[in-house]
């Protein structure tokens, strides 16, 4: 460790820096907002603290011990470049209770019928033919129960929603009423009226939710992906949204951010489009889990929330 260690903040909110509660011992913080900021700042880093670091820049990250991830996911992260050695530090907690608002909020908006009354009220018409559905009884099949899963699940349950779990291994987890491995993923597909894609991106999640995933879940259900674009297969996702073989979905990332405004998803009756906003970052919500950790680092004790990095979570 350098006598006074340097942490580089990558980010263009200088909150993030700004919110960095340096203990005793003390530490030089450096700002880089843009790429080039950050090439003649990161041979000096040996904590980092960013949320997309250019990879290519790792090459000059000799003494770079710790990686500090803001944001939910940390496949950008994982990046082969990244040296073995360091260490790469997740902020859970956070995003859970954001995603479950989100969650909940476009499951009502499915039940509540909101876009068939406010159809009927632009063209200033009283349709009571139709009534609301409930979210009470229905089943959620969340795919990926990590904590923010975990959060999702304890708010769908408060609404007497019944949740299903599927996870790598499939252990029992409390939060719901019966897990699945991923290899048994189609059976609590099957049951779901909503599915909720969590899972992490690696090697082994790319393009899991193909044909057969899609294929299994009932006509009538709506998946809800908050996960990553690629653990989709986009082409078998449009295939199954054009032909009515599933009820909608609701995309919060997709292959491509920005999705291309000639994407044809945008021009989808069945599909919500949302600017992957499900789990915002702030820097507020970020420091006090960083500076937890910065002053365990100083400290010489060991990090809290350490990724796995050969698992990729
Ligand atoms: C993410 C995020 O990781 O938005 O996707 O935090």
């Amino acid at each position: 460790m350098q006598s006074r260690p340097t942490v580089l903040v990558y980010h263009a909110d200088r909150r993030y820096a700004e919110l960095v509660r340096v203990p005793r011992r003390g530490v030089t913080v450096r700002i880089a907002a843009t790429s080039s900021e950050a090439a003649s700042a990161i041979a000096e880093a040996e904590i980092l603290y960013a949320w997309k670091f250019p990879p290519q820049l790792y090459a000059k990250a000799g003494r770079l011990k710790w990686l500090q991830v803001m944001g939910a996911g940390v496949d950008w992260a994982l990046v082969p470049e990244l040296p073995p050695s360091v260490q790469v530090t997740r902020a859970p907690g956070i995003f859970g209770p954001w995603m479950a608002e989100y969650v909940v909020g476009w499951c009502s908006w499915v039940t509540q019928r909101m876009k068939l009354y406010r159809d009927a009220q632009r063209q200033r018409r009283w349709d009571d033919h139709v009534l609301p559905d409930r979210l009470a009884g229905k089943t959620m099949t969340i795919v990926g129960l990590g904590d923010i899963g975990r959060e999702i699940a304890r708010v769908a349950r408060g609404l007497g929603m019944r949740v299903l779990g599927v996870s790598r291994r499939g252990r029992p987890a409390r939060a719901a009423a019966r897990m699945y491995p991923v290899t048994a993923m189609a059976q609590a597909l099957r049951e779901a009226d909503f599915v909720v894609l969590l899972l992490p991106l690696t090697v082994e999640t790319r393009g899991i939710f193909g044909p057969d995933a899609l294929g299994a879940m009932k006509p009538t259900a709506w998946l809800i992906n908050i996960a990553r674009g690629a653990v989709v297969s986009e082409a078998a996702l449009l295939e199954a949204l054009e032909q009515k073989r599933i009820a909608g979905a609701v995309l919060d990332v997709f292959d491509r951010e920005p999705l291309p405004p000639s994407h044809p998803l945008w021009r989808m009756d069945n599909v919500v489009v949302t600017p992957h906003i499900s789990g915002p970052s702030t820097p507020e919500a970020i420091a006090p889990v960083f500076n937890d950790n910065l002053a365990r680092y100083l400290a010489a004790r060991p990090l809290r929330h350490v990724v796995d990095r050969a698992q990729g979570y």
